[in-house]
């Protein structure tokens, strides 16, 4: 209960902010985008991490005023950006909220951002319950010209039949597969299974928390399309990211 109404006066109070952390092309000479990560440091605890405070905020309607800031402050980072596109995770909550898709498309035009330069990040819990309704959704956000990425693949309730019902640019294979891959023979084969799955579906393919030098060799070699992790860059705040994004890899 703290946690939530604490979280109720953070934006207020300034607590919140945005950090972004790139996703670089297989060949990682180009940063093809970035993925907005909230961070909230509250004046009386300390950080507080988003997994802790999100699940938090989706139990009640702070969920949405939360998103809305999120959002519309990472459409203002992105005018300075050269040509990238920002990634936001969006909560299950959020995604199923009433008009969902005119909300987005609102924020966008307020913004004067092209929906090509929006990446939407949901997770399989986002579209699972309801399926057809969740389809309906991501098809009318592609027809619009946004990105769509299923988030933690792997992780949730995915059925192979979701994906090939759904409206996707890409997935994003979990990061503890890729923790996994040079341990067990299990992870690496659910590492390649993912990547031939999504580019069988025409899907790019994000590897996430990409830490090592060897992990980068094996999924340029299982042909991953992108990789993101702190092998490139943890998460940055928008000067650091703006630098990044100026320069070549
Ligand atoms: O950034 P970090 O690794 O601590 O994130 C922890 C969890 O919080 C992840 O599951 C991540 O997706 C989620 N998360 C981080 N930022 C956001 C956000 O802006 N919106 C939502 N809905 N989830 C976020
Ligand atoms: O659930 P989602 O994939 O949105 O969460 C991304 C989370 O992963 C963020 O909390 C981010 O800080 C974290 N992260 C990003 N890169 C790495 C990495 O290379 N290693 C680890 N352990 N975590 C990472
Ligand atoms: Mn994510
Ligand atoms: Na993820």
């Amino acid at each position: 209960r703290r946690i939530e109404n604490g979280l109720g006066g953070a934006i207020e109070k300034g607590e919140l902010s945005l950090v972004y952390q790139p996703i670089v092309s297989r060949d990682s000479i180009e940063i093809v985008g970035f993925e907005a990560l909230v961070r909230w440091n509250t004046q009386e605890y300390g950080p507080i991490s988003p997994a802790v405070f999100i699940p938090i905020a989706e139990e009640s309607n702070i969920i949405h005023e939360l998103g809305d800031w999120i959002l519309a402050q990472a459409l203002e980072v992105l005018k300075q950006w050269p040509g990238q596109y920002v990634s936001v995770n969006f909560s299950p909550r959020q995604f199923r909220r009433h008009n969902f898709v005119g909300h987005i498309m609102q924020s966008v035009q307020h913004a004067g951002i092209e929906p090509a330069r929006l990446q939407i990040e949901i997770t399989e819990t986002a579209i699972f319950d309801d399926a057809d309704r969740a389809a309906d959704t991501l098809y009318k956000l592609r027809q619009m010209g946004f990105r769509i990425a299923l988030d933690d693949f792997g992780t949730g309730y995915s059925s192979l039949y979701n994906i090939r019902k759904f409206a996707l640019d890409s997935l994003k294979i979990d990061r503890s597969f890729i923790d996994g891959m040079g341990r067990e023979r299990e992870s690496a084969a659910i590492v390649h299974s993912i990547i031939h799955l999504g580019h069988a579906l025409g899907l790019e393919v994000i590897a996430e928390g990409v830490e090592t030098e060897a992990q980068v060799q094996s999924l340029r070699i299982a042909g991953a399309s992108h990789l993101q992790g702190y092998f490139f860059s943890r998460p940055v705040p928008a000067e650091q990211a703006l630098a990044l994004a100026t320069q070549r890899f």
